[in-house]
């Protein structure tokens, strides 16, 4: 762990929060023995400073959101002039802001043409508990109300409220908090090189995809409401599943009338060098929950489209959607979130994506193939993932899983750069804005963490 105690207002900040912070996702006791969180003060660009000037390139951005890079005057701009012609209102009781409307009109036009009607909420999670309610709303508006039941996959994250994380697959989750709630179930996800076994990525797609169809026919068609996957799974490790699996996924959507919906709240906003992960690989959403990328986490937002079937049956046959939170449609949120893709516009970071730096992160991660821990690398856009392995010829991960992986993000701490894990899978989701050379700088760092943990499991 890197020492931060240089600083005397930094170890009474640390103090301060282990007295009165309960942070997410923190083993509270690992944290007070480590003396309190690593403060993080400023940032520009693709990297962090802590409280002791030290830098980090920040291989996340953020938790996978800062897509348009830190510092953006622009976007601190339009909110604080957003903030003095008029901090907050709501869009409840046919009110609504000029921010709101023109946001939501500018997520329609980049989405495809058949997802028009976009509701906003604040994060997320938000965003896929309100599919939920508007999910079973909308069939018990066409009369099938027996058609509730959600289809997830294991190990998918789809955030922390009681439903989404009941889509959610991760079971520590489901551990805290009795869940998944009823009418969520899991389903393999498409991981071939964890389960796919002796089949070759082509042949497990198809199979993870049939594991869907079998619980439908489990079920009965006539008890599905929707199907939830990420296009890449994020948070269970940057699972970017074989060509043959969305195919088929839309397939079975179709064949059974069941509700596609595409969770982009890591994959959107150019993350996969499309506007949409859906875009890149070729999924028929029905209902898209978005966040993170669409403010680039400046200020906080989520939105979730909805298609021209749904939408227009709820509008002509729904009466009042009782649904909706005080922030949503944040006028300043949504302000900075307009600002936001204007840059992404601007700059062109999607196409960057594409046509530059995509094909370049995967070359220089598959530098890494030569390190003995490193099992795979796999990448897409900018979603990056480094297998750390105990037997790379068989594919043998370590047990338990997780301990080396928690090693390698301290030494790449250590070493300069915010790298998570998920598990013994190290994962990489930079800025959109990272170069070449950023890119270059950051493997090295990688190499530095990785070779570290290394040594530090060997001895
Ligand atoms: N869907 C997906 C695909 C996500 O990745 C959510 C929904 C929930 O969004 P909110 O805004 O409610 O957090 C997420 C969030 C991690 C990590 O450590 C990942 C997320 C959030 C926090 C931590 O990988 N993803």
């Amino acid at each position: 762990m890197t020492n931060l105690t240089s600083n005397p207002n930094t170890e009474e900040l640390r103090a301060i929060a282990l007295k009165h912070h309960l942070p997410p996702f923190t083993d509270h006791k690992q944290l007070a023995a480590e003396g309190g969180p690593r403060i993080i003060t400023n940032a520009d660009g693709c990297y962090l400073w802590d409280a002791n000037g030290r830098r980090y390139l920040d291989g996340m951005a953020g938790l996978w959101c800062v897509n348009v890079g830190y510092g953006r005057k622009e976007i601190a701009e339009a909110a604080y002039k957003q903030m003095l012609e008029l901090p907050y209102y709501n869009s409840f009781f046919k009110t609504a802001t000029p921010p709101s409307v023109d946001l939501a009109k500018k997520v329609a036009d980049l989405l495809p043409g058949h997802l028009n009607q976009i509701h906003f909420v604040g994060s997320g999670s938000e965003a896929n508990d309100t599919i939920a309610r508007l999910v079973r709303h909308y069939y018990n508006l066409i009369g099938k109300p027996q058609k509730k039941t959600f289809i997830s996959r294991h190990n998918a994250y789809h955030g922390s409220t009681m439903a989404s994380a009941s889509f959610g697959g991760m079971a520590g989750m489901h551990a805290q908090g009795d869940l998944p709630l009823p009418g969520f179930v899991h389903v393999a996800q498409p991981y071939w090189y964890g389960e796919g076994g002796d089949l070759s990525p082509e042949e497990f797609g198809i199979k993870a995809a049939k594991s869907v169809e079998d619980k439908i026919l489990e079920l009965g068609a006539d008890k599905v409401a929707a199907f939830i996957g990420e296009p890449v799974q994020g948070a269970g490790g940057v699972i970017i599943p074989p060509d043959t699996y969305w195919p088929e996924i839309n397939r079975i959507c179709k064949e059974h009338d069941i509700l596609l919906i595409a969770d982009e709240v890591i994959c959107g906003f150019g993350r996969t060098g499309e506007w949409f992960g859906q875009q890149t690989l070729g999924i028929n959403a029905d209902i898209v929950p978005m966040a993170k990328g669409l403010s680039s986490g400046y200020l906080p937002v989520g939105a979730v489209a909805v298609s021209d079937d749904i939408s227009k049956t709820l509008k002509d046959e729904g009466g009042e959607f009782a649904h909706g939170m005080t922030y949503s449609g944040h006028p300043v949120a949504c302000a900075a979130a307009l600002e936001n893709l204007n840059i992404i516009e601007r700059e062109n970071l999607v196409g960057r994506v594409r046509d530059d730096t995509a094909a370049y992160f995967n070359q220089a991660l598959a530098s890494l193939n030569d390190l003995p821990l490193v099992g795979e690398t796999r990448s897409l856009g900018l979603l990056g993932a480094i297998e750390l392995v105990k037997d790379k010829a068989t594919r043998t991960k370590f047990d338990p899983v997780g301990k080396v992986g928690g090693i390698c993000r301290d030494k790449s701490f250590d070493a300069g750069l915010v790298m998570r894990a998920c598990g013994d899978i190290m994962v990489l989701s930079p800025p959109l804005i990272i170069t070449r050379e950023q890119i270059d700088e950051l493997v090295l760092l990688v190499r530095e963490a990785v070779d570290k943990t290394m040594r530090e499991i060997a001895a």
